[in-house]
């Protein structure tokens, strides 16, 4: 007699861990060091369900590295500290710090690389793409930063842009992004493309250049809000370092100082 198979709740495709040792989309773990294959090549396995050509994953950990940390002062690094501050335990730290990313800080990559390669896919020009979101009240996501310039550019966008130069087939929605950058300059000097607006275009090339993707799948992976997991994933490598300074130097409870704040009760 056959055996009946029970019905499962979970289903799940990128791994298992039944066996000696776990597989990454099939490959078992011992396979994956012996190939030296890199953390972005665990990446694309876990994240995309590929195995990306070495031009791709060293993109994706160039992307690491360079949004790795971005100084105390952003969101994410201030809550960090302040919790660490108030004794709490790494992990809250971290968390602390992650919930900040979102539309403003950090958070901003799926929806700029979704909304490039709309207005590009569908031929607007840069200016009225830039128009019709400010006719919705809605902020260019990708445009715009606190401290960077055209005059003080971000060096992160260049050292992704150089590497893109000479490494992928293709840069279409980075050049659109970059001709958005060229007409928000021109209201303001720090509407420039940021890190989130750089690491999203180039991603929508990486994606829709390296072969691995249908048009379709794509699409999907933008959707599923992925690429912010890059920022995540590389931000909690500073989050972590802000916490354990912190904690190194014993700090004590943060309090912000009442004459920096205008108490407007009255
Ligand atoms: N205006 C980033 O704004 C920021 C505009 C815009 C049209 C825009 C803003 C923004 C879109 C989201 C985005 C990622 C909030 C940023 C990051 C990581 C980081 C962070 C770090 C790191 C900055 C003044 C005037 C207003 C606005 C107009 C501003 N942005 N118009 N499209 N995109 N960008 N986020 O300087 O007429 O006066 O009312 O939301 O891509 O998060 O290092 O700090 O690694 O940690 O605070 O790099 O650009 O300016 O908000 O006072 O606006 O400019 O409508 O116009 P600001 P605001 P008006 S990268």
């Amino acid at each position: 007699e056959g055996h009946i198979r029970k019905a499962t709740h979970i289903v799940s495709t990128i791994s298992d861990d039944r066996g000696e040792e776990p597989l990454y989309l099939g490959i078992p773990i011992s396979e994956v060091i012996q190939q030296e294959m890199s953390i972005g090549d665990v990446i694309s396995l876990l994240w995309f369900k590929r195995k990306l050509p070495r031009w791709a994953s060293k993109f994706i950990e160039m992307c690491l590295i360079v949004a790795a940390d971005h100084g105390p002062c952003v969101s994410g690094a201030h809550n960090t500290i302040v919790t660490a501050r108030a004794g709490k335990d790494l992990i809250s730290c971290l968390c602390s710090g992650l919930l900040t990313i979102g539309p403003r800080f950090g958070g901003a990559i799926d929806d700029a690389a979704i909304n490039f390669k709309k207005a590009l896919d569908n031929g607007i020009p840069p200016d009225v793409f830039v128009e019709d979101l400010k006719r919705q009240g809605r902020r260019v996501e990708g445009i715009g930063h606190r401290i960077k310039t055209a005059e003080n550019q971000d060096k992160r966008v260049e050292i992704l842009c150089q590497y893109a130069k000479q490494h992928f087939p293709a840069m279409k929605y980075f050049n659109y992004a970059r001709a958005v950058e060229s007409y928000t300059l021109q209201k303001a000097n720090n509407l420039v493309l940021n890190i989130d607006g750089c690491i999203g275009s180039l991603l929508v090339d990486l994606l829709s250049s390296c072969g691995c993707f249908s048009e379709q799948e794509v699409k999907e992976i933008l959707e599923l809000g992925a690429l912010n997991g890059l920022f995540v994933l590389s931000r909690s490598i500073g989050l972590i370092g802000h916490a354990l300074d912190q904690k190194r130097m014993k700090q004590p409870l943060y309090r912000h100082p009442a004459d920096d704040v205008l108490y407007a009760t009255e």
